[in-house]
């Protein structure tokens, strides 16, 4: 019996190291910030790799001033404080027990398990499906649910359209989120969009009237319920899917067909952040993005990629920086008046720029949708700053609606540059594609 018991307590007792030792692992990390000044110095500081990988990278430099995040296991800080002195940038310890932070299911199992879906919330994925069919059943009249199809895992995805008229052809616009499974504030926001569309006495005349909305609120569902399941998986970036090595997830921002893997990938499947796939769509999730844009090519006018975080708004091209298409102009001054409305609202600006000048990265949906499909307004949007890709939920209440205004414009232009520009015969042939 006493045998027994020391090898039971030897399991648990090893169990418990193993488990929380991963879960945890972040706790002792730090947060370092490094700042370039100069534009040689943005480029040293973005080749920046810890030959040990006991530094991850959380953001790359965006340009001058704008830091390189790390996030640094203790006894590498050292190796990172060098690499600023070497390179005369400034460094910053920004947070020590970074991961302490962190708010997971696992820390709060009974609360998050078992309350129910909040809009002011980071919800589960099975709560986001359900809030999706229950806004379809109270608005029959406004909204259809598409199934798109299924994860790697298995997970339903399903695309919200949300329409006031939708035999008039109306032009579209289409905003997906979630496809980076960290970047919670993105979904948060795109279900927000939801609630206010088909809950707002007025989105009828206004946002609704000649405009149709489609958004896919979590395109990487499995990689969301990924970082939701504990404290080590919170950063996760990636799809699941399985490679031929043993190692899981593909960039589904890298993953697009358009320049596919030109700039800013690694080939490296085991790469946790950047790996390109494969192949072009070898993702599930992205040939679901695809097949929504190929379907509806002639009345999108508006894409939009919803991200976290740094609160940029860009737009094409991302796959370089040394030239930006000949129509930026228009995106741009677009982007600058919903930056301005967001901050009307109380809201911080947004940084607006070709996403190559901020760092050329190919293979992603804003490229895809312009380049390959021909949406005239096609933009990634990252939004919030100050928290990394922990946004916290108390502020969801007070950024979203600010984050709305923004939306607002964005739609009014649409409808005004395309309302009624498509003939009926135009729309009959468009909706006999989609049916
Ligand atoms: O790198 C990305 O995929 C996006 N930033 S994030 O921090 N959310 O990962 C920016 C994508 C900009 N667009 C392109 N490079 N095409
Ligand atoms: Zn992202």
């Amino acid at each position: 019996m006493a045998r027994l018991s020391v090898l039971v307590f030897g399991i648990v007792g090893l169990w418990t190291q193993v488990c929380c030792l991963e879960n945890d692992k972040y706790d002792e990390y730090s947060l370092i910030r490094i700042y370039p000044t100069n534009g040689t110095q943005v480029e040293t500081t973005n080749r920046f790799q810890d030959p040990e990988h006991l530094i991850e990278v959380l953001k790359g430099s965006r340009g001058i001033n704008d830091s390189l995040d790390l996030l640094v296991a203790p006894h590498r800080i050292n190796y990172a404080r060098q690499f600023a002195l070497n390179n005369d940038l400034r460094f910053e310890l920004k947070q020590k027990e970074y991961g302490r932070a962190f708010e997971t299911v696992e820390r709060v199992p009974r609360r998050r398990v078992l309350r129910s879906f909040s809009i002011y919330d980071y919800n589960s994925y099975t709560a986001i499906q359900d809030y999706l069919e229950t806004v379809a059943r109270r608005h029959p009249e406004l909204v259809t649910l598409q199934l798109l199809g299924n994860s790697y895992q298995g997970r339903r995805v399903k695309l919200v359209k949300i329409s006031a008229n939708p035999n008039t052809g109306n032009p579209i616009v289409f905003i997906d989120a979630g496809i980076h499974a960290r970047e919670w504030v993105a979904p948060a926001m795109a279900l927000y969009l939801i609630y206010r569309l088909t809950n707002d006495p007025e989105a009828k005349q206004n946002e609704l009237n000649g405009v149709d909305w489609y958004i896919l609120p979590v395109v990487n569902p499995d990689g969301y319920e990924f970082t939701r399941s504990s404290k080590a998986n919170r950063l996760w970036r990636k799809t699941r899917s399985k490679s031929n090595g043993n190692c899981f997830g593909v960039d589904g921002n890298r993953n697009y067909g358009f320049k596919w893997a030109v700039s800013g990938v690694s080939n490296n499947p085991c790469d946790r952040e950047t790996y390109a796939g494969p192949k072009p769509f070898s993702e599930p999730e992205t040939q679901m993005v695809r097949n929504v844009m190929l379907e509806n090519a002639k009345r999108l006018k508006l894409y939009i990629s919803v991200h976290s975080y740094g609160q940029y708004l860009v737009y094409p091209w991302g796959y370089t920086g040394d030239f930006v298409p000949k129509e930026w102009k228009k995106m741009d001054s677009l982007a600058r008046s919903v930056s301005d409305a967001v901050q009307r609202a109380g809201g911080k600006p947004f940084r607006v720029m070709s996403a190559g000048k901020w760092y050329p990265a190919a293979g992603g949906s804003d490229d895809f949708a312009f380049g390959a499909v021909g949406v005239p307004y096609s933009y990634t949007m990252e939004l919030t700053e100050g928290y990394e890709f922990l946004f916290p939920e108390r502020l969801l209440k007070t950024v979203l609606p600010q984050f709305y205004e923004g939306f607002r414009v964005f739609g009014a232009q649409i409808k005004k540059e395309f309302k009624n520009s498509r003939s009926p015969r135009d729309s009959e042939s468009v909706s006999s594609i989609e049916d």
